[in-house]
């Protein structure tokens, strides 16, 4: 792995909750450079992302959309960091923030990579648009933006055409998707690991599956870690939580299987509210998980 470039950003307008944006400076409390230290990995913190953070925060009756032009705005500053650090030879390692941060950084990672493929490890799709959306948040639509769908000023980030291709994305551990997005995941053919799926086939075999697939077609993956995938028993610290979770357990393993394969180009972690948490332990789970991701074993 090339050195570790650690980037925050601290987004919290993506959803209604106050706090996602206390998330990075909660993982890097929570012992994040105690793990690197002891895995010596070398690395270099660029801080966080300078998010305003202002909301509007009513639905324009026009759009549908919460803090529009506020997300894109920090979606553009997202973007910019991240490709500079890519740019530099960092392996991006991001902290959020809520999950609408997916729209800058995979607009960054993008510009260097003709054929990228995402990992979406989340209880949810993220694959609203506005016209779908019941709740009118962004971090909700992150996903389908990506893929060119949703209004203009978000998928417009860097450049206009979509960032990835349909084919090139696999969602694992969703178990609350909404009936305009359950249509337009049919509609593209996305790849879906329901939570129900990996309980059936094993995470083992999924994770497998998954870099196999995309290995064979894409020049690199990114991982959307939302810690909601997990169960809320483990992380309590998360605004949309979702009963029927994935487990620490097989997290961790997933993401060992992740490392391993030397196929992961960068990663974020997200949706860490550190004012909905207690004790810090969804930020300590998340450092735990960033540790097998970077390839911290038992023994
Ligand atoms: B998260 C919901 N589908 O669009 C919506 O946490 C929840 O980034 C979105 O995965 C959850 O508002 C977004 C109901
Ligand atoms: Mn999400
Ligand atoms: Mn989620
Ligand atoms: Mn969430």
């Amino acid at each position: 792995m090339n050195k570790l470039g650690i980037l925050g950003v601290p987004i919290t307008i993506g959803q209604p909750n106050k706090g996602a944006d206390l998330g990075p400076d909660a993982i890097r409390h929570a012992g994040l450079y105690t793990v690197l230290q002891n895995l010596n990995a070398s690395y270099q913190d660029y801080g966080n992302v300078q998010i305003k953070n202002e909301e509007a925060n009513q639905i324009d009756q026009a759009t549908n959309l919460k803090n529009l032009n506020e997300v894109a705005a920090a979606s553009e500053l997202t973007a910019n960091k991240v490709s500079e650090m890519i740019q530099e030879g960092q392996f991006p390692l991001l902290l959020g923030g809520d999950h609408s941060m997916a729209i800058g950084t995979i607009a960054g990672v993008q510009q260097h990579y003709e054929n990228l493929g995402v990992i979406w490890y989340d209880a949810h799709a993220d694959f609203n648009t506005e016209e779908t959306s019941p709740s009118g948040n962004i971090h909700g639509m992150s996903l389908a933006v990506n893929l060119g769908m949703g209004h203009e000023k978000l998928t417009s980030i860097l450049q206009n055409e979509p960032k990835i291709k349909p084919e090139n994305v696999i969602i694992i551990g969703a178990r609350s998707i909404d009936s305009g997005e359950r249509e337009l995941i049919k509609e593209k053919g996305i790849k879906v690991y329901t939570a129900h799926e990996v309980e059936q086939q094993g995470i083992e075999s999924v994770i497998k599956e998954s870099l196999n697939y995309l290995t064979a077609r894409t020049d690199g993956i990114h991982l959307s870690f939302d810690v909601d995938s997990l169960d809320p028993i483990y992380v309590p610290g998360t605004g949309t939580p979702v009963e029927g979770g994935l487990s620490v357990r097989e997290s961790h393993y997933a993401l060992r299987l992740l490392n391993e394969s030397e196929k992961i180009v960068s990663a974020e972690f997200v949706e860490v509210n550190p004012l909905l948490d207690e004790r810090n332990q969804t930020a300590k789970r998340t450092v735990e998980l960033i540790g097998s991701l970077l390839g911290e074993r038992y023994i």
